[in-house]
């Protein structure tokens, strides 16, 4: 047997002590926060049973290594590391499914919430009159003076944005600290999208007014160590997420990136077509070859850096995805002939006939591109 997982003197019991509380902590280069932030959940929660669960994107800090330290010498931390996977929601999702104790906490590792909080959100969950709290910063007593102007407008705008076309009733949708019933959490779980950074909300709207909400005020600090995950992207997976949510889910944002993209390779292909027409004097049918692989070139790079970001597609991958993604087009292209030419048949109308094509081509593309190109690892 090897020697390292043989068991030795370290070897402590298992605690007989069912956890009351699960602390969830999504990571992604944290490394220099998470001994901090253990130590001050361990100090807060004296005498209530509790475990901690980091779920880490596979941090290039090696933030994971970090916590297994600090899982081998306490059995109350865990650690989820995800390989091929990125996201701030999804690691919440999974942290919460993997946690067993009745209700769920979700706190940065960062330090800029109050862990202090902590046993008053579960007092008031314990009592049975709430399903959720939410540390708010938008209420009387709370605050997030560490932001400055600019990430406070877009972070009130945001707020505004979501109260008002979701009817959502809470002051700090877009906070992410909170604790929840996990029976409640289960049942919405399969609703939740895994992509984004607002997983507060995406619960909140889901529940349709059904969850009972309590928020307590706690002032926003500012991160201890590292830098900040948030980037411009963020205000694209807020304004999918309320897409999402106003249509029940129907429209996506993947697939309205998608969309989006496919418009830009028509403009890149009709451009590349008149260069090599006008510039190069090439003949049309080589001409229009050219147009449509540099279009479809394109759009694999634009997919692979906006609509599929959270699966990003690095080093040899690149290749193999870019040569799937040729195929998938190729074959997107003869369904939105084909459909175009019988819906032309039945109905001579030529803007019908190219919609109908368009929208069949467009649809299996980001059906097989899904599932082949960038199909979850
Ligand atoms: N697992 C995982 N955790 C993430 C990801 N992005 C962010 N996090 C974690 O989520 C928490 C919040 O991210 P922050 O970058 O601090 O976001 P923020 O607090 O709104 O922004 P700052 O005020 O600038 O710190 C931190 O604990 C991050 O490490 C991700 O893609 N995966
Ligand atoms: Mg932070």
């Amino acid at each position: 047997m090897n020697e390292a997982i043989r068991p030795g003197p370290e070897t402590q019991p298992q605690s007989a002590v069912a956890p009351r509380i699960s602390v969830v902590v999504p990571t992604f280069n944290e490394r220099d926060n998470v001994n901090t932030l253990y130590r001050r959940l361990e100090a807060t929660f004296a005498g209530i049973p509790f475990e901690v669960i980091f779920v880490d994107d596979n941090s290039p800090d090696g933030t994971w290594e970090v916590v297994r330290g600090l899982a081998r010498a306490d059995t109350r931390v865990r650690c989820i590391r995800r390989i091929g996977r990125r996201g701030l929601s999804g690691a919440c999702i999974e942290g919460i499914l993997a946690s067993s104790a009745p209700c769920a906490a979700v706190i940065d590792a960062d330090l800029q919430h109050d862990e202090t909080q902590l046993p008053k959100m579960l007092a008031l969950l314990q009592s049975g009159e709430f399903d959720l709290v939410v540390g708010s910063r938008y209420i009387e007593g709370g605050s997030a003076d560490s932001f400055n102007r600019q990430r406070a407008g877009a972070s009130q705008l945001a707020t505004e944005v979501a109260k008002r076309v979701l009817r959502v009733k809470v002051a700090d949708p877009m906070s992410g600290f909170f604790m929840i019933r996990r029976d409640r959490f289960e049942q919405l779980a399969p609703q939740l999208s895994t992509q984004g950074f607002k997983i507060l909300l995406d619960i909140v709207a889901t529940a349709h007014g059904e969850l009972r909400v309590k928020e307590i005020p706690f002032t926003f600090g500012t991160r201890l160590h590292g830098e900040s995950k948030l980037d411009s992207m963020v205000a694209l997976d807020f304004l999918g997420l309320v897409l999402a949510k106003l249509t029940n889910d129907i429209v996506s944002l993947r697939f309205l990136l998608f969309a989006m993209v496919g418009s830009i390779g028509l403009v890149v292909h009709l451009a590349t077509l008149k260069i090599a027409l006008d510039v190069f004097s090439v003949p049309f049918p080589h001409a229009q070859a050219a147009g449509a692989v540099v279009a479809m070139t394109s759009n694999f790079i634009l997919n692979n850096f906006l609509t599929y970001r959270d699966q990003r597609l690095k080093g040899f991958a690149i290749l193999r995805g870019l040569l799937l993604f040729y195929l998938v087009c190729s074959v997107g292209l003869v369904a939105n002939v084909g459909v175009a030419f019988s819906v032309y048949d039945q109905e001579p109308i030529w803007w019908l006939a190219g919609a109908a094509g368009a929208l069949m081509g467009v649809v299996w593309n980001y059906a097989m591109s899904g599932l082949f190109v960038w199909r979850k690892r």
